[in-house]
């Protein structure tokens, strides 16, 4: 067993010769692209607009220099940073070397950092001085392991620099011929973007990786007229590759920076760089589309705002392009690989009501019931997929605790057990219904969450909705609705709420027994709803009350 679970040789040959995998690297992309594009602008960010030929002198002299610095190619390097242009020049640099970037999050603190060191086992850590309030130098400083030789720092001027730290300005060297790595090498570790539990790492090869990037890229329609917005942390898979900066790169577009996803920064750099592509998660779809009508930002390059990462209310994909201006796309992805989109030219029923279909003819999508047989066409059961770019094991399974995992989150037939639960459309488009193990259980009696969320969602007071199990002393658990209002100076009552739930015409369990009102919900790393910390809340809520 070696750390990176391959393909089987009969399939990966087929990948090869359905020119899937075309042999080639991201060091080798960059390079031909700064070929033919040198003097056209590929990056954007604080106050850089770097051209292509100027990325890639960037990679090549870093690549130098982190080799200088003795970090040999297959060394794995924890890189967190936030949404800044050396988050590339850096990336890049590394896939030029082969050593091996592992994509930690900006909102990752000392637990998730000193959980990706170890299971990574890090030769090297990239990091800022300090962000969002965050001594992120200090901290690595003092949790490095005895494997992190190395620590760099991109100074933000925010804290200060342990000893022992290189600023990533004095890495540069000249650029030289490096060996590099092969495009069927691992090129970096993902991040799994489970709501619950710590991050497992995901080992992408150059070759997987980019086929879902040039077939992302196409599905898009990306150009080189394409300007596109990372308004999400660059270190996500969904701004990565789908189709992300790295499909804008792929195609000879320009990739804009976001500091923050808040609403005024990103709209006000859609209007001064004209933005023509985003992609966002759904609250953060729900906040630009509340925004963007009474802000007064020129919105008329958009044309397409992605909306993925969780799930998607039609409700809320019905606003999104009236108030946005633009056409909107669903994307129904995930870092172990697979990736489904709503395409352009479908029917707005479609866009609305489906998260898509895969990319590649050659994704295999199962719908099973608890013991794996399929069900019947259009029935909901759990996602199972399998293909080009999907993984077959998490990183290292040379790790008997992380080969036990790969033993239940993968069939015995390297089917990847997604944990989704989903239907198939007759058109072939994936609705996704929830999560394997996410509806409530009421004394017995099921409560779908997603359909509870829906119905409130569709109360126009109502900006987000998230049900979450509380415990119960008598039924095991109860339903608690957290709700966003639109207006947070005049949020709905919970009575009026459950009125207008009852008055859909819905089950009696349907109707939330507890809704608590809220300006905000807690987040993950990337912005996604975390329904672990509702829950907590909830149940702290309960046992307080309880006493
Ligand atoms: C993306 O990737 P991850 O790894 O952070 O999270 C994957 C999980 C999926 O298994 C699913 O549970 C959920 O996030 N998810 C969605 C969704 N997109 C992702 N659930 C419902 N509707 C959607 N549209 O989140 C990701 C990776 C690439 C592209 C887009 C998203």
């Amino acid at each position: 067993m070696s750390a990176v679970v391959g393909w089987p040789e009969h399939e990966a040959a087929r990948y090869r010769a359905a020119g899937y995998w075309l042999g080639e690297t991201f060091g080798e992309l960059l390079a031909a692209r700064a070929a033919e594009h040198a003097d056209r602008v590929a990056v954007v960010g604080g106050d850089a607009r770097w051209t292509y030929r100027e990325l890639d002198e960037r990679a090549h002299s870093l690549a130098a220099g982190f080799a200088d610095l003795g970090l040999r190619a297959g060394e794995r390097v924890v890189v967190q940073l936030p949404n800044v242009p050396e988050f590339l020049e850096v990336v890049f640099a590394l896939f030029r070397l082969g050593a091996v970037p592992v994509f930690a999050l900006p909102a990752h603190r000392e637990t998730e950092l000193r959980h990706v060191i170890a299971e990574s086992a890090a030769a090297a850590v990239v990091s800022t001085d300090a962000h969002e309030g965050f001594a992120a130098a200090e901290t690595v400083a003092r949790i490095a392991a005895p494997t992190v030789g190395h620590h760099v720092v991109v100074p933000l001027g925010e804290g200060e620099l342990p000893p022992g730290a290189v600023p990533l300005d004095r890495l540069r060297a000249p650029a030289r011929e490096l060996p590099g790595p092969s495009a069927g090498d691992l090129a970096f570790l993902q991040l799994s973007g489970g709501t619950t539990g710590l991050p497992k790492l995901i080992p992408r090869t150059h070759d997987d990786y980019l086929y879902s990037v040039r077939a992302s890229a196409e599905i898009c329609r990306l150009s080189t007229d394409t300007v596109y917005l990372v308004a999400l942390p660059a270190a996500h898979n969904f701004p990565m590759s789908s189709p992300g900066y790295l499909g804008v790169l792929h195609a000879g577009g320009r990739v804009v920076l976001c500091p923050s996803p808040e609403a005024k920064t990103a709209l006000r750099l859609v209007e001064r760089e004209r933005v023509t592509f985003t992609g966002v998660v759904p609250p953060l779809a729900a906040l630009w589309a509340n925004a963007a009508p009474g802000a007064g930002f020129d919105l008329s390059s958009l044309e397409v705002v992605q909306v993925g990462g969780a799930r998607c209310a039609p409700e809320l994909a019905r606003r999104i392009g009236p108030a946005l201006g633009c056409r909107v796309q669903q994307v129904f992805g995930m870092a172990e690989g697979l990736v489904n989109y709503t395409r352009l030219d479908d029917p707005d029923d479609v866009v609305e009501n489906t998260q898509g279909r895969p990319i590649s003819a050659d994704d295999e999508i199962r719908v099973v019931d608890a013991e794996d047989n399929d069900v019947p066409p259009g029935e909901v059961g759990a996602l199972l997929t399998r293909g080009p770019y999907t993984i077959r094991g998490y990183y290292d399974a040379t790790r008997p605790e992380v080969a036990a995992h790969n033993a239940t989150a993968f069939t015995a037939d390297g089917f990847y057990r997604t944990g989704d639960l989903v239907r198939r459309t007759p058109g072939g488009d994936l609705v996704v219904s929830g999560r394997v193990k996410d509806q409530i259980n009421r004394g017995g009696e099921k409560v779908a969450v997603e359909e509870v969320e829906n119905h409130l969602i569709a109360h126009p007071a109502v900006l987000d909705a998230a049900v979450v199990a509380m415990p119960d002393r008598f039924l095991g658990e109860r339903s608690c609705a957290y709700v966003v209002p639109v207006d947070t100076a005049a949020p709905p009552t919970a009575a009026a709420l459950r009125a207008f739930v009852r008055g859909r015409g819905v089950a009696a369990v349907t109707v939330p027994d507890r809704i608590e009102v809220v300006a905000e919900f807690p987040v993950t790393g990337v912005g996604k709803t975390s329904k672990r910390d509702l829950r907590a809340a909830v149940a702290a809520r309960v046992r307080e009350e309880a006493r």
